[in-house]
């Protein structure tokens, strides 16, 4: 029988592009969207659709069984500047919705997880430059604890209970369908909004705070691509360093100028800064690179040619 899928937070940034894709791969009727409201099904491609609270098991389990889902996705979260002005809600979601999916996971009602960790994960005493798979990990906020804790239980999981759960360390992610919430990297997608409406954007992040970023057909692609890997390929049950570019705002406004030379960038740094300050500039995805074969293909250049060309012809 054809599996069926369900993800969780259909409606976010990642989670809208990843339904359509998922959808384009194995047919609407196989990927169950969900979230806590209504989604944009010109986005996220036509299927089935449940309005669904992750933190609540019982909801979550009704629809497994309904469908009989055998993959989930938990692309629920709340996101690291957000988060430390909710420090209980973060933790309540971050945390519950990951216990509820690793334990239907442990009862053998699904086969396999996908749940999403952060760079977040690093602090202060992490090396900022080609940072490791595994080192020193002292995240400073809500998130970064949140995602670190996630990481041990996914690990523990699998290796305790042979659940097949499977994550990766998302940079700031770049897309132009549906715009992120509540991260501290977030300027580089409104900055490109600003750019084509007004001409100027004031970055909330100094202008040489250097992050690791991605192109959003990127992660979509590794999520993919780690889903599908062999487990026995697969050496890190914690989470995969994954990079695809690096840069700063003053770097990404150079970009932009190539295209729209007139393109002004302002400076306002504000508590976001400090939480950027935390994280590292590049990491070392050798890892991903040699257990299941992880590649991207969207440089600096590549990215902002795309999301300008793609919001210009969304503008009409
Ligand atoms: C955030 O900025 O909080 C996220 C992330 C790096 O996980 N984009």
């Amino acid at each position: 029988m054809a599996k069926t899928i369900l993800i969780l937070g259909a409606c976010g940034q990642i989670g809208t592009e990843l339904t359509l894709a998922l959808r384009g791969i194995h047919g609407p009727e196989a990927v169950v969207a969900s979230d806590i409201r209504e989604g944009d099904s010109e986005l996220m491609g036509s299927g089935p659709f449940e309005i669904l609270d992750a933190t609540d098991a019982d909801a979550m389990e009704e629809v497994v069984v309904h469908y009989e889902v055998d993959e989930i996705y938990l692309m629920a979260a709340m996101l690291s500047a957000t988060a430390e002005k909710f420090p209980d809600r973060a933790w309540n979601l971050n945390m519950n919705t990951l216990f509820n999916v690793l334990k239907l996971a442990r009862e053998n009602k699904i086969s396999k997880i996908f749940w999403p960790s952060s760079i977040a994960v690093f602090g202060g005493t992490t090396p900022k430059e080609d940072t490791p798979q595994s080192t020193v990990m002292e995240p400073s906020t809500v998130y970064g604890i949140s995602k670190q804790s996630g990481e041990r239980w996914c690990a523990y999981y699998h290796r305790k209970f042979g659940v097949d759960v499977r994550s990766l360390r998302y940079p700031g992610l770049i897309s132009w369908k549906t715009q992120p919430g509540g991260g501290t990297t977030d300027y580089a997608v409104e900055i490109f909004h600003e750019a084509l409406k007004n001409g100027t954007y004031t970055s909330f992040l100094d202008r040489d705070t250097r992050l690791p970023m991605m192109y959003m057909d990127d992660a979509i692609r590794a999520t993919i691509e780690l889903m599908r890997a062999d487990a026995e390929a697969l050496s890190i049950r914690s989470s995969y360093n994954l990079q695809a570019m690096t840069f700063s705002p003053e770097e990404l406004a150079e970009a932009i100028r190539r295209e729209i030379p007139d393109f002004r960038i302002e400076y306002a740094p504000d508590f976001r800064q400090e939480i950027a300050d935390s994280w590292p500039s590049r990491i070392d995805d050798s890892q991903a690179r040699e257990d299941w074969g992880w590649q991207p293909e969207y440089d600096l250049q590549k990215t902002t040619a795309t999301m300008l060309a793609e919001l210009r012809a969304q503008a009409g």
